[in-house]
């Protein structure tokens, strides 16, 4: 076959290998169900009863638009953590006018589309302060704070539609990077002509979320990672050919990995050599002095860019090509013809999407056609050494990304590689026609891989990353200081502020509010901040106003405000929404609302 046919086959695989294979599994179970080594295998992921995971596993929400939390290795559901999405039993962003409320309202719709959890580094390793994840569809980026695992900050990003790949800049997250991945007409207006499109990838600030600059690169701006060093950021590039339909978009045998040199995008930036676009300072690489862009050809729509944990090689996974195209990193800017910084192109099998590391030299890339995990040897692939390939194992079905403990950082573990699987088919009880995602937790730690366990989650954890739980959970609060506006013991209250609003005051403890009742007018906008003064961890309350829509969750030492209008006449009760002790049936009051002219 000559090449161009290989590539246009695999694309064909590509598009029926789910539909060819959903039949083949009527009556369930036999399939996933691993070879059992003896016990051990059950013993390899049993966390006892009490008994702390040893890693935390945060999985993009996907559609939810949610991050999940997981312990590893037990696969045991943790919690998630709301982002692009209202969540009532959190007390986050479902009563307007609270803060989280209007910090997602703000920027987009009250959904999202979560693809990329993202951890910050100190010196190349995970520090434990913040996880950032991109929303798709709606052009948001937001940061996390894990002390509290509370989202803080939601941002839209100008001049960017559908972000996509977001990485931190390592070792010591000097920006987090955001890919715009549908081209279209930066400076607005409408163009049906493409050649007016493009698209950016957007340097932001860690904190504040704000873009310090864009890059302007061509092409669709898929998935990034960064170099061990500061110095570069990646990308996979596809449709460089500009298209607008499937058939368009794979029309060429190349695409490429862009890398932007960041200390020559910060000069071009200080030279003043950038276009305010939308508010951000949009580089376009084409008009600098200096050299800020470089296209390294590989083999066509790529998928994955990951960079290996010594921070030698960046990888293009290859998805319609069934290789992974390994970049030297000193090489870029060193060679005239960049094909020269490209040092292998190994063949690991159909449909390659995503490749993770365990700091022993190996590399694992997901085969989503293949439905397999592939582990292979870089520096032999590097060397023409044709024994790479050390091993494969099969995983169901269908893999998108794949992660290794600790594969991020500069010191992976190798220890665990958890397999996202896009079909459950016939791995769990069937519960209607959508099913579950299926997690595959493989043990690394041998020179052959073991399938230990599976988990299923929601729709759609498209990738993940680990934290030792020794390096967060110490950094973990339990209660909240007091913020400023906290409603002290014995302080409860209720202030007229003007002729149509007063202001409730409340405290919280088990098992009582602070007031047993208030009296309000018709018409009356309602304040009502409530803090919760336990001091104990694991202690939190709720407050809901039945048949008003209002419903706030108030963990230890935490104070939540909210306000409504008071427009129904009668009695509504106020009560606690989370079981807090003996009375918690009894801790409630009462609201009464009076005609406002008698
Ligand atoms: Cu491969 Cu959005 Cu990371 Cu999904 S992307 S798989
Ligand atoms: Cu407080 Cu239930
Ligand atoms: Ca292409």
């Amino acid at each position: 076959m000559t090449s161009s046919k290989r590539f246009f086959a695999v694309a064909v695989v590509l598009t029926v290998a789910v539909a060819g294979t959903l039949g083949a599994c009527a009556g369930g179970g036999g399939q996933g169900q691993a070879e059992d080594g003896g016990g051990s295998l059950a013993e390899a992921s049993y966390v006892p009863v009490g008994e702390w995971d040893k890693y935390y596993a945060f999985l993009s929400g996907g559609q939810s638009g949610s991050v999940f939390v997981y312990g590893l290795p037990s696969g045991r559901y943790i919690r998630s953590i709301p982002v692009f999405e209202p969540r009532a039993g959190y007390g986050y962003a479902n009563n307007p006018g609270t803060d989280t409320y209007e910090m997602l309202a703000s920027t987009g719709p009250m959904w999202g589309d979560t693809h990329h959890p993202i951890l910050s580094e100190t010196g190349g390793d995970y520090d434990g302060r913040w996880l950032w994840i991109n929303d798709k569809a709606n052009a948001r980026v937001a940061r996390i704070d894990l002390s509290t695992f509370e989202t803080k900050v939601i941002r839209r990003i100008p001049n960017i539609e559908a972000a996509h790949g977001i990485a931190v800049i390592s070792p010591d997250t000097s920006y987090v990077i955001v890919n715009g991945e549908f081209r279209h007409e930066i400076p607005g207006g409408v163009a049906p002509n493409p050649d007016a499109y493009s698209s950016v990838m957007g340097f932001l600030d860690p904190e504040t979320l704000e873009v310090q600059f864009e890059v302007q690169v061509p092409g669709n701006l898929d998935i990034n990672d960064s170099s061990k060093d500061g110095r570069w950021a990646f990308s996979t590039v596809y449709n460089l050919e500009g298209g607008l339909t499937v058939e368009q978009m794979i029309r060429l045998d190349e695409d490429a990995l862009a890398a932007v040199d960041i200390p020559a995008a910060e000069r071009a930036i200080a030279a003043g050599e950038f276009t305010e676009i939308n508010g951000a300072k949009v580089i376009d690489p084409t008009a600098t002095t200096e050299k800020v862009l470089y296209m390294i050809p590989v083999a066509k729509n790529p998928h994955g860019a990951d960079v290996t944990p010594d921070g030698k090689y960046v990888m293009g996974t290859g998805k319609l090509s069934p290789t992974v195209t390994v970049i030297d990193i000193s090489l870029i800017d060193q060679v005239d013809n960049p094909r020269e910084a490209i040092v292998a192109e190994p063949d690991v099998g159909l449909g390659p999407l995503h490749t993770t590391f365990d700091g022993r030299g190996n590399a694992y890339t997901s085969l989503f056609v293949d439905s397999q995990i592939v582990k292979w040897n870089i520096e032999k692939a590097v060397a023409g050494d044709p024994t790479y390939i050390v091993d494969r194992i099969d995983v169901h079905y269908n893999v998108g990304h794949t992660q290794a403990t600790l594969a991020e950082t500069m010191h992976p573990t190798g220890e665990y590689l958890v397999a996202l699987n896009k079909l459950s088919k016939d791995m769990f009880l069937p519960v209607g026609p959508t099913m579950p995602e299926n997690q595959e937790l493989i043990d690394i730690s041998g020179e052959k891989m073991r399938m230990l366990s599976s988990f299923p989650s929601e729709p759609e954890p498209h990738d993940a990353v680990f934290m030792l739980a020794s390096d967060l959970a110490p950094k973990v609060i339990q209660v909240e200081e007091l913020t400023a506006n906290a409603v002290a013991e014995g302080e409860s209250r209720m202030e007229r502020t003007g002729p149509n609003s007063v202001h409730v005051y409340l405290t919280a403890i088990r098992s009582k509010y602070g007031l047993n009742e208030f009296t309000v007018k018709q018409g009356d906008e309602v304040t009502i901040t409530v803090t919760n003064i336990e001091t104990i961890r694991d202690m939190s309350h709720g407050f809901a106003l039945d048949n008003y829509g209002v419903n706030a969750a108030i963990d230890p030492g935490q104070t939540r405000e909210f306000s409504f209008v008071a427009d129904k006449i009668g009695t509504y009760w106020y009560y606690c929404t989370w079981f807090c002790s003996a009375l918690h049936l009894e801790m409630r009051g009462r609201m009464l609302v009076e005609p406002a002219r008698p």
